[in-house]
């Protein structure tokens, strides 16, 4: 008979939405309490035998339900950091995923993030709609032997309509999303309805009943894809690295793995890297907890020592090596390329881990985010010149997102702007401020290129030479004032192309408002152009086109360089009063 894995499950949701409490409640352990401050800090799993599906739900029992699934094995993930997108090679590593939600936060950013996930990995999941406890009036005392639907339904009028309300707005949310939600015990179709199973980690309510739905669910939908081959598959989570080894917690997802055999792991390049396992260690039932290991089976948490002294990624699948090494790479290239899927052009990407990677690259998508370089690990010198080459090609592209990752320290950064955040959703929210920022400044300076406005007031201590050419002293009262720019006086007359600007006795090709400089102008006589017309100020000359397109953009230009626009107009309309109108 072949012999079926444990299912794989998943829990995630928002930080402090009580993942860890409620396996707590599956396991009758307290690790969340052992947590540091409560949180959790990385992925951790739990092997879960049969016997104690059987004794956290006695439902399944009680409604003649028999399980050949051999127990689970659950994830839990961290809800603080980067939402933990565990894959294996076509899909989720996660055959159901349990998304936890406070009852009174409803849907938060986290939740959204890996909604957006599930559905774009076509994950299978449930929704513990927890902390029932917390709706005022909720009976205190905890009646073990109800049922949720119980509990529910023997509410006091207004406990109950505080409920319905927190229910309903949840659901609504969810069908904005594209679910069809439902409490579980109302649903007609599982395979198109989205189970809702509210509970308590606090009272213990509906905690039988979530396991009871997780196992219907896995003898309904699952029981055919879990049996385990011939093939020994994984994805390996955090890497430590030393001198002679990398060291790794890992998730075995199909077949037998023994001490010294030899894995294939995948690179990101698309290369494979082959190593030996040194030593083997797999996490005990219904603890923490790791015993060393001759073999194991799947599905387990294991940890690996490997003799390889190369850089691994986390995240990256393994297989066990069985003379199809050429097999294997052709796989794993394809894996790697198909989910790396880039572009043409874009911006660049880096993430912790290829799970991460990956959730990152499907919510950029999604959000039509182009993405032309993606790598793990920390932002390095490599993503910096990639992100160079992009100011060539496009300004609006010459940007690093790192989710879950930092800088390298002494890089220098040049005009490359690098945005890091530990949640997707924020990342993208910057990058849209950044991008239209940038849009603006982009606009501006196209604009200004094409003309610019300039007021200079001439100081006449400063003559150095009267003519051939003349060299004087002005302050730049608005706007700036560049090389070859025609000067026009307060009366109209064009007095001559700027062909040096000196600053503080540099030669200059652009000088800034308040900025007190010597120009030099070919062709001008200053006592006969200037001081004998009592001409106080200099202004560019602009054309009837130029001057309106700065009108359209005043929301570009500074207060002074509006009010010199002004002031240029008035002198134009001295000649033609219908100049610029
Ligand atoms: N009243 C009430 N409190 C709960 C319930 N479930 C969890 N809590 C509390 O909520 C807090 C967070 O619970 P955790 O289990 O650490 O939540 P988590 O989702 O694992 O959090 P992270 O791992 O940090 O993302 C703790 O103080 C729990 O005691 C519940 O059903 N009712
Ligand atoms: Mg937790």
């Amino acid at each position: 008979m072949t012999k079926i894995r444990q299912p794989i499950i998943t829990v995630a949701g928002h930080v402090d939405h009580g993942k860890t409490s409620i396996l707590d409640c599956f396991r009758s352990s307290a690790v969340q309490e052992s947590e540091a401050g409560g949180i959790t800090q990385k992925i951790s799993f739990t092997k879960f035998p049969l016997e104690q599906i059987h004794k956290a739900s006695p439902l399944i029992k009680k409604n003649n339900i028999n399980l050949t699934i051999p127990g689970f094995l659950f994830i839990d993930t961290p809800g603080h950091a980067a939402f933990t997108n565990l894959r294996k090679r076509g899909g989720s590593l996660a055959d159901i995923a349990i998304l936890v939600v406070d009852i009174k936060e409803g849907i938060k950013p986290q939740t959204q993030e890996v909604l957006s996930l599930l559905k774009a990995n076509k994950t299978p999941f449930i929704i513990a709609l927890n902390k029932v406890d917390t709706i005022s009036g909720w009976p205190r005392s905890s009646q073990n032997h109800r049922t949720i639907k119980e509990s529910i339904d023997s509410l006091p009028a207004h406990v109950k309509q505080e409920f319905d309300t927190a229910l309903l707005t949840f659901q609504g949310s969810l069908q904005a999303h594209g679910f069809d939600p439902e409490l579980y015990y109302d649903i007609t179709d599982f395979s198109k309805q989205l189970a809702i199973v509210p509970c308590s980690a606090k009272t213990n309510e509906g905690i039988s009943e979530l396991l009871f739905v997780l196992s219907g669910l896995s003898e309904k939908f699952l029981s055919k894809n879990l049996a385990i081959s011939s093939e020994t598959k994984g994805v390996l989570l955090e890497i430590k690295k030393d001198k002679s080894q990398n060291n790794s917690e890992a998730i075995l997802y199909d077949g037998q793995i023994n001490e010294g055999d030899e894995i294939a792991v995948a690179n990101l390049d698309g290369s494979t890297l082959v190593t030996k396992i040194r030593s083997l260690e797999e996490i005990q039932p219904l603890s923490n907890k790791f015993k060393p290991q001759k073999s194991a089976t799947a599905a387990t948490g294991i940890r690996l020592q490997l003799t390889a002294k190369e850089e691994l990624s986390s995240g990256m699948p393994f297989q066990k090596v069985n003379n199809n090494l050429s097999d294997i790479k052709e796989k794993f290239k394809k894996e790697i390329s198909k989910s790396l899927n880039l572009d043409k052009s874009g911006i660049i990407v880096k993430a912790d881990s290829l799970g991460s990677l990956e959730a990152l690259i499907t919510l950029l998508k999604q959000a039509n985010i182009k993405i032309v370089k993606a790598g793990i690990g920390p932002i390095n010198k490599k993503d910096i010149i990639s992100a160079k080459a992009n100011l060539e090609i496009n300004t609006l592209d010459a940007l690093i997102l790192g989710f879950n990752v930092s800088t390298e320290e002494d890089i220098d950064l040049g005009n490359i702007k690098i945005l890091t955040n530990e949640v997707v959703y924020k990342l993208i929210e910057d990058l849209e401020v950044w991008r239209s920022e940038k849009q603006a400044e982009i606009e501006r300076s196209r604009l200004l290129g094409l003309a610019t406005i300039t007021k200079l007031q001439i100081l006449p201590k400063y003559i150095f030479r009267n003519s051939n050419p003349a060299i004087f002293g002005v302050n730049v009262l608005a706007g700036a004032l560049k090389k070859n720019l025609q000067l026009i006086d307060s009366e109209d007359n064009n007095i001559a192309r700027v062909k040096a600007i000196q600053h503080e006795k540099h030669s200059v090709d652009e000088a800034q408002e308040n900025q007190e400089i010597a120009i030099s102008l070919p062709g001008t006589n200053f006592e006969r152009q200037i001081t004998n017309k009592n001409i106080e100020f200099l202004y560019s000359q602009l054309s009837e086109s130029q001057f309106k397109n700065f009108k359209k953009n005043k929301d570009l230009l500074s207060q002074t360089e509006i009010k010199t626009l002004s002031e240029i107009a008035e002198i134009k309309r001295k000649k033609n009063e219908n100049w610029g109108i």
